[in-house]
This record gives structure tokens, C-alpha cells and sequence, in this order.
């Protein structure tokens, strides 16, 4: 009695992919691996200054897409042990992951090392847009840091914006 079933099962599965395999237009995959940039191994991530926007001292990796274009990226952050980044928000969600460090996070309108959560490696959080928040590192940090484009930084307080203090 299971035999008929199990040969059933195995040959609707199969009716399935041949099914599949006739939907899906063939050109599809092709252009996927054409766009597709190679998997990289953590040293072979070019890193370079971070932008102006954010206080110096800190290098940056754009590891996928352009974060200051619309579509998804994802990119990468280091930062020197006791680095701050004073309380801003961000016109788009935010999804932090820690990838090595202590990169401790808070929620407010300002920068307050007494509270604040710690976040080790593996760690992750998601902040929604417009929300405030603030960051700062106790040792060298790395955090990869993803969502929809274009990423941009508003300090809650205009002065604690880095590229404005440059330019005076
Ligand atoms: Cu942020």
C-alpha cells in the first residue's frame, strides 16, 4: 500500500520542477550571475574613510548595492574604541549587525553612556526611520549596516553634524 504512494509523491514532485522549470524564463538566472559580485572573505573587504557625515576616525566597506542611491545596500563600519556617534536618525530603516566589537546603542534625543544596551558580535538591531539613537564603542568595532537607500544621518542637534563642523 505505501509504494504507490511514496512513487506518487516522488513523481508529482517531479511534475513540479519540470513545471518550473518550464515558468521560469531561462534569461533570468543568467543576468543574476552577471550582476552577482563574487562572495569575499572578510580580509579581501576594501575599506576606505568613512564619509564626512560621520564623526572622523572611522572606515567604511560598501559591500553591496550604492547606499546613496535608492535600492538596497549594505556596508560596513569601523570604528576605533571609543568612537561616538552623537543622537540622529535616518530617513530610511536601519538594520545593524555586529560583526566583531562592543558597539553599545541607545534610544533619545542625546548621547548618554549611562544608558544604552551592548551589543557583542552576532548581535543584531533594527532601527526604524526617524527613530533616535546614538552609538559609541568601548573597542575596535565593526557593525555591517543594511536597508533601503539613500542613506542619510539628521542629528537631532544640527551642531553634532561632523561635515557642518568641518566646514567652519
Ligand atoms: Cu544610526
Amino acid at each position: 500500500m505505501k509504494r504507490p504512494t511514496v512513487s506518487l509523491a516522488v513523481a508529482s514532485g517531479l511534475a513540479v520542477i519540470a513545471a518550473a522549470q518550464i515558468i521560469l524564463p531561462k534569461a533570468a538566472p543568467q543576468a543574476a550571475e552577471m550582476q552577482m559580485k563574487p562572495p569575499v572573505n572578510v580580509e579581501d573587504i576594501k575599506w576606505g574613510p568613512a564619509p564626512p557625515t560621520i564623526p572622523p576616525g572611522a572606515q567604511l566597506a560598501v559591500v553591496a548595492g550604492d547606499p546613496s542611491k535608492e535600492g538596497l545596500f549594505t556596508m560596513r563600519l569601523k570604528m576605533p574604541a571609543n568612537y561616538k556617534v552623537p543622537a540622529h536618525n535616518h530617513p530610511t530603516d536601519e538594520f545593524v549587525t555586529v560583526i566583531s566589537g562592543d558597539f553599545r546603542v541607545g534610544l533619545g534625543d542625546k548621547l548618554d553612556m549611562d544608558k544604552g544596551q551592548s551589543l557583542k558580535a552576532g548581535a543584531f538591531g533594527e532601527m526604524p526611520a526617524g527613530m533616535n539613537h546614538y552609538a559609541w564603542t568601548t573597542e575596535e568595532t565593526v557593525v555591517q549596516i543594511a536597508g533601503p537607500g539613500p542613506f542619510a544621518i539628521n542629528y537631532v542637534n544640527p551642531a553634532d553634524d561632523p561635515s557642518k563642523q568641518a566646514m567652519k
